[in-house]
């Protein structure tokens, strides 16, 4: 039963948009299992989804191909001043983008039923949980926000008649004439794509895309841009960050928060199984991670998701066992291939690949067909609960203390394995300048490889010199309870383009050290970049690893490094005064550092 929301001013933007977008109907979620099964049982019925003979209650879908990824160059932060939104992020007038996307939404909604969906990110009655509401004629939308969010009548509840929430405007853009035959994926093009971000009236609209990022407004959108720039007004961290917990043989807990860029690796560390004998690690989050100083001086933190929206192609029982396991039953699966036996299929799965496929086009696929039976940017969506590496206390309203920050990138040549900074400014200044290979999860081409600090480039919700500042202050409140940051590369390749570290669960040995360090256990050798493990100090017991091939990972070459600082200097000096004199103190000391060397 959907509650009788008394929320005046939700029910008054729930009519304007409406009003607006002229749906034949409207369905408040309600967040049950029933719901769930009636929008599952209605697509598959339309077409829009495959039901998985080899997988109980799960579902394939296949997009458009023009609609598979985040699309950065459709993606907008809208501020009065176009300097508060900064160089890094695609800025429009307010009123004449508003003006724009009106005009996109009058009657978008025309021949469907507009689903209002009341979620909250972070548990309900959590210091740290922000309300919101999605507006969507999608019911694929619908269903993945189920999984990823809490939904329906405990979220209205919550919000009581005068509660704070955050309006998400969301529509696919694809109106149908009175008999018009809808299609399995409804979209618009990409020109007509707005996602769009409002920070200062906490708003989101978002026009033309169904996948992931671009839809599922509670994810980037309202988590990453929208959450940032409350996080800054108000203190706080919003974060492109898995949450993960190593529990040392003795049973010490370490909690470290994980920034890397889209499709490098947050899940699979999020999910490891750690190879070294006795130590063990539980899964809190795998994308986004909210973080605020509490009253014992230490930064706790909340998995605002409840679910895992994660890369499918590479997925196996040898990469992510764990992740195998999980998405046994109850998944979505959305651009995968389709089997003849009624299962999914990706590149790198186990075993051999099956000798015909549907592939995520629709089309008859086979082994040494030219292009991939899934698309690169294939996704999953399955709830925490399902996760057999789930932390039991991964809803704890209070969050988790952390321990270690750790930033990366994809990066096959230049950045070793893993260094630690010399101190907390050290380590702002290691992630502001962190780099990054291209990869599918976006769907407009970025340079091969690209800055992207904090993992955070498109996520920032404010000018990113100010985002900057911002970490260096909350460091001077840390003090001495501030977390130690590390910088991990776990892609760096060989010249004959093997990789030279096995990576997934093997990259508990670097985590092992970053643990010890803490504990002053483990010892570190001084470079230029930072702090480094020396002879003996990575555990490498039952590891065959080529000693030339370990010799690279951990190797500073000076020259290569000077080759990175221009274009981190370059990328500093857009921000202009925005840029605080402490990073540019960092780089000159690393500048001096490298001179030396
Ligand atoms: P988003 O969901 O886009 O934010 O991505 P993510 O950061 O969660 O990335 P994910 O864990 O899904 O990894 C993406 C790709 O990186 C997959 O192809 C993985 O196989 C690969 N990958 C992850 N960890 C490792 C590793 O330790 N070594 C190597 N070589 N590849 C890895
Ligand atoms: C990412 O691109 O970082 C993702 C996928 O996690 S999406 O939710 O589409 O943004
Ligand atoms: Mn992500």
């Amino acid at each position: 039963m959907t509650a009788v929301c008394k929320h005046e001013g939700l029910n008054q933007w729930v009519d304007e948009m409406a009003t607006l977008c002229k749906p034949d109907q409207i369905r408040w979620c309600d967040g049950s299992k029933e719901e769930y099964d009636r929008m599952t049982a209605l697509m598959v019925e339309s077409g829009a989804a495959i039901p998985l003979k080899k997988r109980p209650e799960s579902f394939l879908f296949r997009s458009d191909p023009t609609d598979v990824a985040r699309i950065e160059g459709r993606t907008y932060l809208s501020t009065l001043s176009e300097e508060d939104a900064g160089p890094t992020n695609n800025w429009i007038d307010p009123t004449q983008l508003k003006e724009t996307m009106k005009g996109l939404y009058n009657s978008c909604m025309r021949g469907r039923t507009m689903y209002v969906i009341p979620f909250s990110m972070g548990p309900i009655g959590s210091p740290l949980a922000k309300i919101g509401v999605q507006l969507t004629e999608s019911p694929y939308v619908v269903c993945n926000m189920h999984i990823m969010t809490r939904v329906g009548d405990r979220v209205i509840e919550a919000l009581g008649d005068d509660g704070e929430f955050i309006p998400c405007l969301h529509s696919v853009g694809a109106p149908l004439e009175p008999g018009q035959k809808d299609v399995p994926w409804p979209c618009a093009p990409i020109k007509d794509k707005y996602i769009s971000h409002f920070p200062e009236e906490n708003l989101i609209w978002s026009y033309g895309s169904g996948y992931g990022g671009n839809a599922l407004l509670g994810k980037k959108c309202l988590s990453l841009r929208i959450a940032s720039s409350m996080a800054r007004r108000e203190g706080w961290l919003a974060e492109h960050m898995l949450i993960l917990r190593l529990i040392s043989p003795e049973g010490r807990k370490y909690h470290i928060a994980g920034a890397f860029p889209s499709a490098c690796g947050k899940t699979n560390l999020a999910m490891i199984q750690p190879t070294i004998p006795g130590w063990k690690a539980e899964t809190l989050g795998d994308d986004i991670c909210w973080m605020k100083i509490r009253s014992d001086g230490r930064i706790h933190a909340i998995n605002p998701e409840t679910g895992f929206f994660g890369v499918a192609p590479g997925t196996s029982s040898v990469s992510n066992p764990v992740a195998n396991e999980m998405l046994k039953e109850k998944t979505i699966f959305t651009n995968c291939a389709l089997t003849d036996d009624g299962d999914v299929w990706w590149e790198d799965m186990d075993g051999p690949p099956p000798a015909h496929a549907i592939d995520w086009k629709g089309r008859d696929w086979a082994p040494g067909s030219d292009e991939p039976a899934a698309h690169p940017n294939a996704r999953f969506t399955s709830h925490v609960s399902q996760c057999p590496s789930e932390a039991p206390d991964w809803e704890d309203p209070e969050g988790i203390p952390i321990d270690i920050f750790i930033f990366g990138g994809r990066r096959s040549s230049v950045i070793p394995l893993v260094y630690e900074s010399f101190n907390w400014d050290h380590g702002v200044f290691m992630a502001a300048s962190a780099s990054s290979e291209a990869t599918a999860a976006i769907l407009d081409k970025v340079s091969p490889i690209r800055r992207d600090p904090f993992a955070m480039s498109p996520f920032c919700g404010y000018n990113m010199g100010d985002y900057f500042q911002h970490w260096f202050e909350m460091g001077d409140r840390l003090g001495e309870n501030a977390p130690r940051i590390f910088y991990v590369n776990w892609f760096r390749k060989g010249e004959d383009g093997r990789w030279l570290w096995p990576g997934f669960g093997e990259n508990s040995r670097v985590l092992k050290w970053m643990c010890e360090r803490i504990d002053g256990k483990a010892g570190a050798k001084q470079t230029p970049v930072g702090l480094m493990p020396g002879e003996g100090d990575l555990d490498l017991e039952g590891l065959s690893i080529p000693s030339e091939d370990l010799r690279k990972l951990l190797e500073v070459d000076p020259q290569l490094w000077q080759g990175e600082i221009p274009d981190i200097e370059e990328y500093f000096e857009q921000f202009g005064s925005h840029l605080t004199d402490r990073m540019r103190t960092q780089l000159d000391a690393f500048k001096e550092r490298l001179a030396k060397a």
